[in-house]
């Protein structure tokens, strides 16, 4: 198996987490980034597997996939074990919304604040902070009764890290006022997968001149 990541690839990131919780054996190769061109030039294989010509892409044998979504779906009808999606069909749906609701309600507005110089300080950065910070409220009730946010850790968990990971990065941190958030928070980053993939991420940033948000 081979993935195409990046060394600040957020979706990158979560396949690679989900790998390694599955004990997947793989090749990582991370395309061109830096970040003043970002990703330009393309890898060639991305462009060739992905209209979209982003990351994640993720190749096995015949199989070419992109999009971090559809890449859990693939691993977790190869390698049921251990088990990323939660096993009761209730649970299993709230963890694939949750999963989506991650990357496409939350990350969206870390995204708008990426366009912004100052990020979450700028003057017009308001929508997008009320966005990020009430997520972070509706992400702490949920977690008053539970450890994960879908019950048992699932891919819901590994998203969300990741995209709460990069809204730090863009100075909208968790409150700390939000405890079950935290201690989640801290829960998820202890885990030896994502350390696996978070540390280098942190190097990355470290070496780069960049701020790292409080993660762990
Ligand atoms: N929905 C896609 C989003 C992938 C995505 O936005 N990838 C970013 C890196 S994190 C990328 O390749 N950006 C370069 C571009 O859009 O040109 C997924 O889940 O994989």
């Amino acid at each position: 198996m081979k993935i195409y990541s990046g060394p600040l690839s957020m979706f990158g990131a979560k396949v690679e987490i989900a790998a390694h919780e599955k004990a997947i054996t793989f090749d990582l190769e991370m395309v061109p980034f830096n970040m003043r061109t970002l990703y330009d030039p393309k890898h060639p294989e991305v462009l060739r597997i992905n209209p979209k010509r982003q990351v994640p892409v993720l190749i096995d044998g015949t199989v070419e996939l992109f999009d971090s979504t559809q890449i859990f779906e693939y691993l977790e009808d190869g390698w049921p074990a251990p088990a990323l999606w939660p096993s009761a069909a209730q649970d299993r749906a709230q963890a694939r919304l949750l999963e989506l609701k991650s990357d496409e309600v939350f990350f969206p507005h870390v995204i708008r604040l990426m366009g912004l110089r100052g990020a979450g300080e700028h003057p017009d950065a308001g929508p997008s902070r009320d966005g990020i910070e009430g997520f972070y409220r509706d992400m702490d009730r949920l977690l008053e009764d539970r450890e994960y946010l879908a019950g048992s850790y699932s891919y819901a968990d590994i998203a969300f890290f990741m995209a709460q990971f990069f809204a730090a990065r863009m100075a909208v941190p968790m409150p700390v006022s939000l405890s079950h958030l935290l201690a989640w928070r801290g829960r998820v980053a202890r885990r030896p997968a994502v350390r696996r993939v978070i540390d280098p991420m942190v190097d990355f940033l470290r070496q780069a001149g960049r701020p790292v948000p409080a993660f762990d």
